[in-house]
């Protein structure tokens, strides 16, 4: 028998875009109470209003930026004032900076990804264990990556954040282990959301190419992703998922229409 997620608190980090935005969408039409965080408030006011309309319980949002320790902090104080416990916890905020080679690399892109995909998804669960802790069959959903699995040429620091992003969910359900919490990693391949846009900083040309002559994963198909792994039994752990867009057959081995 599934879990209902009516009524159920669902906090999903970097809501404001992408994944985030489209998985408070389908957590609302499933009756969910939504609280969405990001660092661009406008977006996040237009989608929790589309979540009011679509039958979440209640629609929240704030500004959050997971690469800040106060700000995490603040924003999960609020969301305690909202209610005494979460259900789910989808720690999704984060990206890519740059695709250069390591002798080619950045300061500000590694710290940039360091910060927002591997401390901010600690600084996060950490803040908001308390409101899970007591509630079994509550579920933390890790956005990970193909790129965790397998490195690639140009993705050093990212593929090393989000192979990062498995140890910890693996310490995490060790940690948790009698709780009742479930713990568990969403790992995607190629998607056309702004992430490339995001990577190549503002480049649509750079960006287009990436998803050029094949069909991608688009925000939908991991959104239905994150609500199938929160509506499983409280017996039933999904531990990991990689899904990958059919013409994505490996990280370096994708069919496009031009080949
Ligand atoms: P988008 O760029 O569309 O969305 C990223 C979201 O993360 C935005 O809402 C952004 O909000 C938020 N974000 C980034 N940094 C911070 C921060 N410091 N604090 C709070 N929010 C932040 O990309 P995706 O939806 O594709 O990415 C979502 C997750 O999925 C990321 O972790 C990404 O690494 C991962 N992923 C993406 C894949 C893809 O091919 N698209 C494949 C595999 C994994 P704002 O800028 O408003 O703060
Ligand atoms: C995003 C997928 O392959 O562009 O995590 O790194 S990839």
């Amino acid at each position: 028998m599934n879990t209902s997620l009516k009524g159920k608190w669902v906090f999903i980090t970097g809501a404001s875009a992408g994944f985030g935005a489209e998985g408070a969408r389908h957590f609302a039409r499933a009756g969910a109470h939504i609280v969405i965080g990001a660092r661009r408030l406008d977006r996040l006011e237009a989608i929790a209003a589309e979540c009011k309309q679509a039958g979440a319980a209640s629609a929240h949002f704030y500004e959050l930026d997971v690469a800040n320790t106060e700000s995490v902090n603040a924003f999960v104080d609020g969301l305690k004032t909202l209610t005494p416990k979460l259900d789910v916890l989808v720690n999704n905020a984060g990206g890519a900076h740059g695709a250069d080679t390591v002798a080619e690399g950045k300061d500000a892109d590694w710290e940039a990804m360091v910060q927002s995909n591997f401390l901010g998804l600690m600084r996060v669960t950490r803040a908001c264990l308390p409101l899970m802790v007591g509630n079994p069959g509550s579920t933390i959903i890790n956005i990970g990556s193909i790129a965790g699995r397998v490195a690639y040429e140009g993705g050093s620091v990212y593929c090393g954040v989000k192979a990062a992003e498995k140890s910890i969910t693996q310490s995490l359900r060790l940690e948790l282990n009698g709780t009742g919490i479930r713990v568990g990693t969403l790992d995607p391949g190629l998607a056309e959301t702004e992430f490339s846009l995001v990577r190549f900083k503002g480049d649509a040309a750079k960006s287009n190419k990436i998803y050029e002559g094949l069909d991608p994963l688009v925000a939908e198909d991991i959104a239905e992703a994150m609500i199938w792994m929160a509506t499983r039994p409280p017996h039933v752990c999904i531990d990991e998922i990689l899904i990958k867009c059919t013409a994505q057959a490996a990280i370096h081995k994708t069919h496009r229409a031009t080949d």
